[in-house]
């Protein structure tokens, strides 16, 4: 057990903290930031009010003192090799996420997964409770750590406590083959706010409360009875009486879609070192007509292979021809632990295998594969490269990918390809909307993205670019504190500083 530390008004709880350990060749270990939007949209927000992130440090029974880091305080949570197995590559990556990706892979139930997520969502609850200050905003992050508002409400009944969903909440009729299908709906009410990407999430998870627990729900309102002992005990918070007579806390579950740095994008895509690597990426490739892109994490949720097949048959059909197109395709490494992402791969390169056997030529390859990750500087130049951007995914929370291409695109130019499944199609509505499991159809939107004259692109990429620049991560991350802080003055909790207060 730790000593006491100091408690901050702000705490964000993820699965993995917002740094990686560096160790250098003489044995003496550093950390630096890791990149990502979700730490770039919280940091000024930290910063102003002394917050604190609690999470695990990437490395598997790694127990170090809670420190400081770009000022944030950084406090993390040990797990063993073990417990990673089971809570993390298990029961979060073998069950809940292919569940709540609308089964695409089997999910597998394994009680002991089951045993180590609720251990593991305790230790989470117990290191936040004691890194909170008294009426502080504890805003939880993701499905690996749903257990947790209930948790930490128990343990600490005066905090605000918000939690954000970055994937999908499926339809009643996936998520009731959970065995612990209640427990977990009964973790996520703890909260105060509950953000999802889409509406259609927040809509699946009220469904499920009104299935599984029969409350009371009016959008995007869900009552919950209080806990008799607590309301004794003088310990519950922001409580009224419902029209059925019951004591109840007013839980807000709704629709908060994230989004991405946006200047960020656009100030790299415009440094003329970014913008003479991307001339060069087209030189290197042969100069072809037309460039396509995908980039994601290797996960089958991606529609990766739908990708791969609409374009092995239009280069089969002789629609398309290598000397005039590439395919480049960033496929970076994820979860490679996890039996499924290893059948994954193998199955990804061999149709990449098989295209670039039957179809390049010495001078011209039809698929550029790359099963790495690349400096934020090369993503960037490989979106101004290219011309037609495929997000094929077959299921995704928001896709941040989509939103970085349109970004970086300050000369108005390039085409957008994005499934309707991915919850960016919700905002980017100028973009081509495919259904990726209809490959006729999306081999038609290739041909039509790859023929779209230059005055069109301009006018979509224009559009796209106004709905990206006016939704960014900060409108994103102050729109859910707000609603928290909205949350917490009802609560008589103290308000804390929002990055815009003067
Ligand atoms: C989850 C949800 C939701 C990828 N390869 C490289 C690289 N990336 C970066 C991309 C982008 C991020 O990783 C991927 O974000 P996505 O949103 O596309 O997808 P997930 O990783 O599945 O994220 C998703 C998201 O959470 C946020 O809520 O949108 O639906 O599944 O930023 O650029 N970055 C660099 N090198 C790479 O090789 N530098």
């Amino acid at each position: 057990m730790k000593s006491q530390h100091a408690t901050f008004p702000l705490v964000v709880v993820s699965n993995r903290l917002p740094v990686d350990r560096i160790v250098a060749e003489d044995g003496t270990a550093s950390w630096t930031q890791s990149p990502g939007g979700l730490v770039t949209a919280l940091e000024p927000v930290m910063r102003v009010n002394h917050g604190a992130w609690v999470g695990w440090a990437g490395a598997p029974d790694l127990d170090v003192d809670p420190f400081e880091n770009n000022g944030i305080s950084i406090v993390p949570v040990p797990l063993s090799g073990e417990e990673l197995e089971n809570y993390y590559e298990g029961f979060s990556n073998g069950t809940l996420w292919p569940l709540y990706h609308d089964v695409i892979a089997p999910p597998r139930y394994h009680r002991e997964w089951w045993d180590t997520y609720l251990a593991v969502n305790q230790r989470f609850a117990e290191v936040a409770a004691r890194t909170a200050a008294h009426g502080g905003v504890v805003w939880v992050q993701d499905y690996q750590l749903q257990l947790v508002p209930r948790m930490l409400r128990g343990l600490r009944p005066d905090l605000v406590i918000g939690f954000f969903n970055h994937i999908p909440f499926p339809p009643y009729g996936i998520y009731s083959q959970l065995p612990w299908r209640t427990q977990i709906i009964e973790g996520l009410l703890g909260a105060d706010v509950i953000g999802f990407q889409r509406a259609a999430d927040a809509n699946n998870f009220t469904t499920a409360v009104r299935r599984l627990l029969g409350y009371n729900t009016n959008s995007p309102h869900i009552e919950v009875p209080v806990d008799r002992d607590l309301q004794d005990a003088g310990l519950a918070s922001h409580v009224s009486t419902s029209k059925r007579g019951e004591t109840v806390r007013t839980v807000i579950a709704k629709r908060f879609p994230i989004s991405i740095d946006t200047q960020s994008f656009e100030e790299m895509a415009r440094r003329p070192e970014v913008q003479e690597r991307a001339r060069q990426i087209r030189v290197d490739l042969g100069n072809p007509r037309t460039i396509m892109l995908g980039v994601d994490r290797l996960d089958y949720t991606k529609g990766i292979g739908h990708r791969l097949k609409a374009y092995g048959e239009l280069l089969t059909e002789g629609r398309l021809n290598v000397e005039d197109v590439t395919l480049v395709q960033v496929a970076s490494p994820s979860r490679e632990r996890v039996a499924a992402y290893q059948d994954l791969r193998d199955e990804i390169e061999l149709q990449v295998g098989r295209l670039n056997g039957e179809f390049s030529t010495i001078s011209h390859n039809a698929l550029s594969y790359h099963h790495q990750g690349y400096p934020r500087e090369e993503m960037v130049a490989l979106y101004l490269a290219a011309d037609v951007m495929l997000v094929t995914a077959l299921r995704d929370g928001m896709n941040l990918v989509a939103k970085e291409y349109v970004a970086s695109r300050f000369d108005n130019d390039g085409v957008l390809v994005l499934s309707e499944f991915a919850g960016a199609s919700d905002d980017l509505k100028q973009a081509l909307l495919i259904n990726p499991h209809d490959i006729e159809g999306l081999k038609e939107t290739i041909l039509q993205a790859m023929a779209m004259p230059a005055r069109d692109r301009a006018r979509r990429m224009r559009a796209l670019r106004k709905r990206v620049r006016d939704n960014d991560v900060t409108k994103w991350s102050k729109s859910f504190l707000d609603a928290l802080t909205e949350a917490s003055s009802l609560a008589h909790a103290p308000r804390f500083k929002s990055i815009h207060d003067d």
